[in-house]
């Protein structure tokens, strides 16, 4: 198959982290911040981000054990999600010259099935290639760090007792996930930056735009 080094003009940011660590809320505020400053702004995230994403999105959080999902088949599903999103989705807008705020991408399935579920860092690396076909990496990833005792505190605050399944899993496993994004932080530290996700909202927002600046060398569509 033909490897495309990217076909686009636009600028692809993704959003990672823990459960609770604010991912949403950043992207929302970076969304508005950016759509201020003259972008145009799309704001996604993972699993979802098309129709048949979204449902594969239901099928792998539901916390109702009406059916049991494999590790195996758990990475198949993010990844079949992935595949459709990024044809739909991401790469139709960042060929339209526009910011993809994507919340999550590869580095989750890295973390989470590679890292936390044992399946392997380089056997999940090769199947986000396969889905992805390397058409659109991330130009800047950031990375809310968080200590998963107090993400998880910050989720029951929000939602009380209903996790998702995910969210269901033992804080050892949130622990293996926060490890496997460090990791990979170590490991493309020119492609993700670590944001200290403990601190206030405000000052979490600041540390993402400052980490930002160097990539939105885009022209604005409107001043
Ligand atoms: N997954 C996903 C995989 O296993 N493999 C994959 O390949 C992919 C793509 C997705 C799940 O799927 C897994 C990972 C996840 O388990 P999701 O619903 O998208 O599930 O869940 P999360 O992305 O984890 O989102 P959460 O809702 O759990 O948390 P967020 O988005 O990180 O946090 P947010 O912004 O909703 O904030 C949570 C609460 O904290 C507060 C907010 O106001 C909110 O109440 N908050 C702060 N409080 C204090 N200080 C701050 N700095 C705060 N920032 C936010």
């Amino acid at each position: 198959m033909q490897q495309i080094n990217k076909p686009y003009e636009g600028l692809f940011i993704t959003v990672e982290g823990g459960e609770g660590s604010g991912k949403t809320s950043i992207c929302e505020q970076l969304s508005l911040t950016l759509n201020a400053r003259g972008y145009e702004v799309i704001l996604t995230r993972e699993p979802g981000g098309s129709p048949l994403s979204e449902v594969l999105r239901d099928i792998l959080l539901n916390p109702e054990k009406q059916y049991s999902i494999g590790e195996r088949a758990e990475l198949l599903l993010f990844l079949a999600a992935r595949a459709q999103h990024i044809e739909e989705q991401i790469l139709p807008a960042l060929r339209h010259g526009k910011v993809v705020i994507c919340d999550r991408y590869n580095d989750s399935s890295i973390a989470y099935q590679g890292c936390a579920r044992h399946l392997g860092k380089s056997y999940v690396e090769q199947l986000c290639h396969l889905a992805t076909e390397d058409l659109a990496e991330p130009n800047c990833t950031l990375f809310l760090d968080l200590d998963p005792t107090i993400g998880m505190e910050r989720v029951k605050n929000l939602r009380g007792d209903q996790f998702d399944r995910l969210e269901q899993e033992k804080l050892q496993f949130h622990q293996e996930v926060r490890q496997g994004y460090l990791h990979l932080a170590d490991e493309h530290h020119d492609r993700i930056e670590v944001i200290d996700a403990s601190l206030s909202l405000e000052e979490v927002v600041g540390s993402c735009l400052k980490a930002l600046e160097p990539h939105l060398t885009l022209k604005p569509v409107h001043e």
